[in-house]
Parts: structure tokens; C-alpha cells; sequence
């Protein structure tokens, strides 16, 4: 089986965690898309979703599920939502598809988090993916400087025009390669005080509740 055809298949198996009537937190990214294409297909009533994106507002408009405003909503069942690395302890290396700062926002909200993944996504220890981390433009020479003490090789993330990518919030993303993330709690307190950082991609504070790992031998539930 295809990575495709592994995100369709937990993307399906996620509409087992929505309740009819409920409001949603949802994610960003090609497997999030996948589960909105299936809650779609289901036409599970929804009061509505909190988004983490202008792209997946976009889809969750097309899908016909009201967005709502997330200061509109006091505190959601479930924020379902992709990851680029997760270990077996449910800590997250997120922010490949540069919406970590709402995505952390919004898994804020929720009083569970169902991680939706292929199998590969699963790694014994984060940091294999570039660690990307939400900065202040001005602020991103010297971030870079410190991840360097560290042992890390941060770059500006750029759009395909070769400029700086520039997020929803009007942030820049540095992508921190060659860090070892074994205390995924510690590097997230350490990474999130330094001055300029918006939000780093560690999700530890916020690790997913369930995991739905999407492989050949079908759909592994990780708790
Ligand atoms: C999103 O899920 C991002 O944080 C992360 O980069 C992405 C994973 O993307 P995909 O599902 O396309 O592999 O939440």
C-alpha cells in the first residue's frame, strides 16, 4: 500500500472518535485532508470546526462544516491533527506543513488529541525530521546562532520563489536539522523562552492521547 492509501485509511478510521453534534479542532496537512474528505463522505452532523489553517478552513468550507472562530469556543472533545515524527510516548515533532503555531493553539483547546499518521511517522527518538520552530523574522540570525550550540543546523525556511516562507501569522520558519530530541519536554521548555520564537514544532506539552498509525497490516491504535 501506498503513503496515500495509508493516510485514506486513518483518515477513515477517525471518524470512530467524532461524536454527532460535537465541535471539532482540526489539523493540517495531506492527512488531515484525507480525514476531512472521508467526514465528508460520512455527513456526520457537526456543530462545527475550530481550524488550524487558511487550508484547511478552506477544505472544511468546501467539506460544509461551519468554521468557527476558535475565541468562540471554550474547549473541544478532540483536536485531530498529523504529525511529522511520533514516538512511542506520543511526542510530536510538528510544523512540516508551517501551521504550528494554530495547530498548537487549537490542540490548547481540546481536551484529547487523536494523532493520524503512517506507520513511518513513528520513530524511536524526534529529531530525524527538521525541527521547524515559528520565529519573528528579525529574531531568526540569532535563534539560528543558539541552535547552533546545540548541535543543530537551522536554516530559513523559503517559499518556491526562493524567499523566505512566510506563514498565516506572518511569521518565518527555521528548520532545525542533526538535533537528537531525547527529552522532548525539556527542548520545548528550553526552545519556547528564547526571544523571537512564536512556537517551536515540539509537541510534548500537547502529545497526542491516541495514535492511529496507518500500515500494510492495517490501522494500529497507540495510546
Ligand atoms: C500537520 O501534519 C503538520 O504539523 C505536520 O507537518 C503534518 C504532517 O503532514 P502530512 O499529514 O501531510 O504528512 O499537523
Amino acid at each position: 500500500m501506498d503513503q496515500d492509501t495509508l493516510k485514506a485509511l486513518v483518515g477513515q478510521a477517525a471518524l470512530a472518535y467524532v461524536q454527532p453534534h460535537s465541535i471539532l479542532g482540526v489539523g493540517t496537512g495531506s492527512t488531515v485532508n484525507k480525514f476531512i474528505e472521508a467526514l465528508a463522505k460520512a455527513a456526520i452532523p457537526l456543530k462545527g470546526a475550530v481550524s488550524s489553517s487558511e487550508a484547511t478552513t478552506k477544505l472544511l468550507q468546501q467539506a460544509g462544516i461551519e468554521v468557527l472562530d476558535s475565541s468562540a469556543v471554550a474547549s473541544l472533545d478532540w483536536y485531530i491533527d498529523g504529525a511529522d515524527e511520533i514516538d512511542h510516548q506520543g511526542f510530536m515533532v510538528k510544523g512540516g506543513g508551517a501551521a504550528l503555531t494554530r495547530e498548537k493553539i487549537v490542540a490548547d483547546l481540546a481536551d484529547k488529541f487523536l494523532c493520524i499518521a503512517d506507520a513511518s511517522k513513528l520513530v524511536e527518538v524526534l529529531g530525524q525530521f527538521p525541527l521547524p520552530v515559528e520565529v519573528v523574522p528579525m529574531s531568526s540570525a540569532h535563534i539560528i546562532r543558539r541552535f547552533a550550540t546545540l548541535g543543530g543546523q537551522a536554516t530559513v525556511r523559503l517559499a518556491k520563489d526562493g524567499q523566505p516562507l512566510v506563514t498565516d501569522n506572518g511569521m518565518h520558519i527555521v528548520d532545525v536539522r542533526g538535533l537528537q530530541i531525547t527529552d522532548p519536554k525539556a527542548m520545548e521548555d528550553l526552545v519556547s523562552v528564547w526571544p523571537g520564537v512564536v512556537t517551536v514544532g515540539i509537541f510534548a506539552h500537547h502529545k497526542a492521547s491516541v495514535c492511529l498509525l496507518g500500515s500494510p497490516e492495517g490501522v494500529k491504535t497507540l495510546t
